[in-house]
């Protein structure tokens, strides 16, 4: 069978598990060749690490895609993630350009915001920029936060089904065809996504439990799944329940060793649930 390709954007955060680093093992395990599009080299993430080292790689950028032009690539998917600056999201926007066809799955995970607040560096006008970004996208993988970003509306800490459905629906008005909507929690004990597909009006939603703990990384062990299940043919809210199902095995693989690990999840021990045989 056709093994499909897709370019992954995002940084590379040399220490803490998250964007390049999670999406490469994530849809190599999930039998999908893997383009990799480094938007910057960081000594580590920038979420609770002090210090770190950056290297912007947005002049590199243009060059990898025409070169890809040049010789012919096709792309089945493009998977963006972490984007540092106004110009990347400019970047990416040519890339779905250069590479449309009928058959291209492009998957935006507006990565910059998480618990009410902005990652470091990202501001309003960035989250705006991001959401006409993701008017170019056959799926948006947002979680409340962002959604909220994108949006210019307050995020909430409590909400009711009604609220989520309101906001999936506002989402797709940005111009995305489909929408996942990540961290969605109506009672302490469950945890999970909403799912809504603008062509057909259908709505889902899918929970698993709720740890109780907080972990960096888990949004791009989601999306990564997310996107990898998408591409190897499973419905919107089939693939969306299968990145929640993973994500909570990999919270539950790092659980008890927090002190340690704290700045991600043990992803490597659960890759198996992944790989299967053809
Ligand atoms: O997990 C998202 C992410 C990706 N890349 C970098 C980050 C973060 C979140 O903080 O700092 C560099």
């Amino acid at each position: 069978m056709k093994m499909k390709r897709c370019a992954a954007v995002h940084d590379i955060s040399c220490i803490g598990k998250c964007s390049l680093t999670v999406a490469l093992p994530v849809l190599s395990a999930m039998g999908i060749e893997v383009a990799s599009v480094p938007t910057a080299v960081l000594s580590t993430h920038t979420a609770g690490f002090t210090g770190y080292t950056f290297c912007d790689l947005t002049e590199e950028l243009p060059k990898i895609a025409a070169h890809w032009k040049k010789e012919n690539i096709v792309l089945d998917g493009i998977y963006t993630g972490y984007l540092g600056s106004f110009e990347q999201l400019g970047f990416v926007e040519n890339l779905i350009d250069t590479f449309k066809t009928d058959d291209l799955c492009v998957v935006i995970d507006p990565v910059m915001a998480d618990h009410g607040k902005l990652y470091t560096g990202f501001t309003p006008e960035f989250a705006a920029a991001m959401a006409k970004l993701c008017a170019k996208a056959d799926v948006i993988v947002p979680n409340l936060t962002e959604a909220a970003f994108m949006l210019g509306e307050e995020y909430k800490e409590s909400y009711d089904k009604d609220y989520v459905l309101g906001l999936l629906q506002r989402l797709a008005g940005l111009g995305a065809k489909k929408v996942v909507l990540t961290g969605i929690s109506y009672d302490e004990n469950k945890l999970g996504c909403a799912t809504y597909d603008s062509e057909t009006g259908a709505f889902g939603e899918y929970f698993t439990e709720k740890l109780p703990v907080a972990i960096h990384g888990t949004g791009d062990v989601y999306a990564s799944t997310f996107t990898g299940a998408y591409l190897n043919g499973k419905d919107l809210l089939s693939a969306a329940a299968e990145a929640c199902d993973f994500t909570c095995a990999c919270i539950k693989a790092t659980m008890d060793d927090l002190e340690n690990h704290w700045y991600s999840v043990k992803f490597e021990k659960c890759l198996h649930l992944l790989t299967k045989a053809e």
